[in-house]
């Protein structure tokens, strides 16, 4: 039987069975957005909580891919069952990656990984809603860990990888880089530092720089008041050198969450950012419902005008 023909609740059944084609179609399902996302978010929600969830950020081309590759090739040497999801550039310069990506990825990884591509436009809600909701379709099935794979360039991305139980910020060797890291908000999110691309000169001068950021979050205040500090970890991605220390490094930060009970603060954190989002995109479309029926006087002010639309969708 066709897994498009299952109902939602089937259709969790089947995946948490390890039905790869359930899994694919309950992650396009949420991807699409509307009442049908909803009724699997619903069905999932009392199901996740297992899963580490890493976000992998970084400029692009620093080896976000590469590394993950290497990650989805040790980590089911360790037992685990770890899902991919890609975030493609927004850029439509970038276009070309996308295929790359899961080229590159679907050469090192194993049958039991899983690696989905989520694109940035095109999908209703957009990233902010897309991604948590195929972490929660991950998570309830039972991989562990979920990755997510995305450009640090825009927000919303950093935002995303913030939320995650661990955050993996990959910059490159070379002068200024780990400053652009720190210009895109990608410093302050980061739980663990990769230096990636080690095989070129500069890896040492860039740690540098990066302890030198860190001493100076330290003294501003900005640091975790528990005394955490991230790790900077260097990598040669392409030949697999130092990625078991990233991984190492993930499992130290979530030894720390764990024992501070900050894990749960992170999740909760994660699920406000859920919460804001989808209230977000409700009142968006409730926004634009109101504004289509309403007469927009041109000798009025705007400021009149908006009160009025404010005062329609509390009514409504
Ligand atoms: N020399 C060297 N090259 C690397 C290393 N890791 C990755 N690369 C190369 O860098 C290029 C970009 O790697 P990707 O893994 O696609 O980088 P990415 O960060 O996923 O790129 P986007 O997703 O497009 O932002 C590829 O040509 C890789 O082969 C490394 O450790 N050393
Ligand atoms: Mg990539």
């Amino acid at each position: 039987m066709s897994v498009r023909s299952l109902p939602p609740d089937e259709l969790v059944d089947a995946a948490r069975s390890g039905n790869r084609r359930a899994i694919g179609r309950l992650l396009t399902l949420v991807e699409r957005g509307g009442a049908v996302a909803d009724a699997i978010t619903d069905l999932t929600h009392p199901l996740i909580g297992g899963a580490h969830v890493v976000g992998i950020t970084g400029a692009p081309g620093a080896g976000k891919s590469t590394l993950t590759g290497q990650l989805t090739r040790i980590l089911p040497e360790m037992g685990l069952t770890p899902a991919v999801l890609a975030v493609d550039p927004s850029s439509p310069l970038s276009g070309g990656a996308i295929l790359g990506d899961r080229v590159r990825m679907d050469g090192v990884a194993g049958e039991e990984v899983f690696i989905r591509s989520v694109a940035t436009r095109g999908h209703a809600g957009g990233l902010a809603l897309s991604v948590p909701g195929a972490v929660r379709v991950f998570d309830a099935v039972g991989f562990d860990p979920v990755i997510i794979e995305t450009v640090g360039v825009g927000q919303v991305e950093v935002d995303v990888v913030g939320a995650a139980d661990t955050a993996v910020v990959v910059v490159n060797p070379g002068w200024g880089d780990a400053v652009q890291a720190n210009k895109a908000g990608l410093l302050e999110v980061a739980d663990v530092f990769v230096i990636n691309k080690a095989d070129r000169p500069g890896a040492n001068d860039t740690r540098r720089d990066l302890e030198l950021m860190l001493d100076l979050s330290h003294m501003s205040g900005q640091e975790d008041e528990s005394g955490y500090r991230p790790p900077i970890i260097m990598t040669t991605a392409t030949d697999g050198s130092g990625v078991s220390n990233v991984w190492d490094a993930v499992q130290a930060h979530r030894a720390h969450l764990d024992a501070t009970g900050k894990l749960a603060e992170r999740r909760a954190a994660r699920l406000r950012y859920e919460v804001a989002n989808r209230v977000d995109a409700a009142l968006g479309a409730r926004i634009t419902a109101a504004l289509d029926g309403y007469d927009l006087d041109p000798d009025r002010s705007p400021a009149a005008h908006a009160e009025n639309v404010v005062g329609l969708i509390t009514l409504s």
